[in-house]
């Protein structure tokens, strides 16, 4: 069966312990099991990821109830914590205090919001990538960290790389976002080169911890990323990419071939589904419990 430990390790655990934090995106619970199955330290709830799992655009069409209820769905199916994407916040100061009490009453370890007008867009579109005033997006963390009342983790995202603005205009809001109250801040950036990450890393001396998300500049490794003083790297979309690949292929396949035989090898067993759903564990409960069964 899937093997889930007594408790949930939290974001603050894997911080505070030496060594690179290393999560995945996914957009359901199937996808947060495989996540931990492959033995990666926790579960991005990816925007793009759910956004895109619903056939809409990652612009703020869904709304915060219905990325958290994903999100809590991978909660409860998994024990490697989930960071949450949220966006912008969902809008203002009351709108991210809400949105933090209902996140941390779901189990979830981490929240990230970013410093970009809502309605936000997907970084890696070109247009509508205004940011949010230093000293309102300053405000949206402290009431984040203020609504808190466990160990769940703020992490101030900072778009100004996203945006078009220099390093200077991402330091010193990071630095802002940290005086603000965020547990850790991640740096966005969409070059191919990792060289502007790198230097993020090189020139940020306190001891906040800064998660990076090397999507567009994949060729840097999580070594080179961990010796640059990152504590956390993001690999945000990579599972929902490999399925629109591999699902493509499979159904292609299928009307060409006219059978399936051709990839029957290849992809996961009925028993590998019945093993990632719970069926083993929920087979043994009913005979513990159920005299009639
Ligand atoms: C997401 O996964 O939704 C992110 C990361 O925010 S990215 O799409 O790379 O901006
Ligand atoms: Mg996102």
């Amino acid at each position: 069966a899937v093997p889930v430990p007594a408790r949930r390790t939290t974001l603050r655990e894997l911080f505070d312990a030496p060594g690179l934090v290393r999560i995945v995106g996914a957009h359901n619970p199937l996808g947060a099991r495989l996540a931990e199955r492959a033995g990666f330290d926790g579960v991005w709830a990816s925007g793009l990821e759910v956004s895109a799992s619903q056939g809409v655009p990652d612009a703020d069409i869904l709304t915060m109830s219905d990325l958290l209820s994903v999100s809590a769905s991978m909660a409860s199916a998994v024990r490697i914590p989930v960071v949450s994407d949220c966006d912008a916040g969902y809008g203002n100061v009351p709108q991210v205090m809400h949105m933090v009490r209902r996140y941390e009453a779901a189990g979830i370890s981490a929240v990230t919001i970013e410093d970009k007008l809502f309605p936000k867009m997907n970084s890696f579109v070109a247009s509508n990538q205004s940011l949010l005033p230093v000293e309102a997006f300053c405000g949206k963390i402290s009431a984040a960290a203020a609504a808190r009342t466990g160990d769940l983790l703020v992490i101030a995202r900072i778009e100004a790389l996203i945006a078009g603005h220099d390093l200077d205009e991402a330091l010193s809001r990071a630095h802002a976002y940290e005086a603000a109250g965020a547990d850790a801040v991640l740096i966005h950036a969409k070059d191919r080169s990792p060289d502007v990450v790198l230097e993020f890393l090189e020139r940020w001396s306190s001891p906040l911890p800064v998660v990076v998300v090397p999507t567009t500049y994949h060729t840097v490794t999580a070594t080179e990323l961990e010796d640059a003083g990152a504590k956390m790297v993001v690999y945000a979309n990579h599972g929902l990419r490999a399925l629109i690949t591999a699902v493509s292929e499979t159904f292609s396949s299928i009307l060409r071939d006219g059978r399936t035989s051709r990839f029957e090898d290849d992809i996961a067993t009925v028993e590998d589904v019945f093993e990632l759903q719970g069926l083993r564990d929920m087979l043994d409960e009913e005979r513990r419990h159920d005299a009639a069964g």
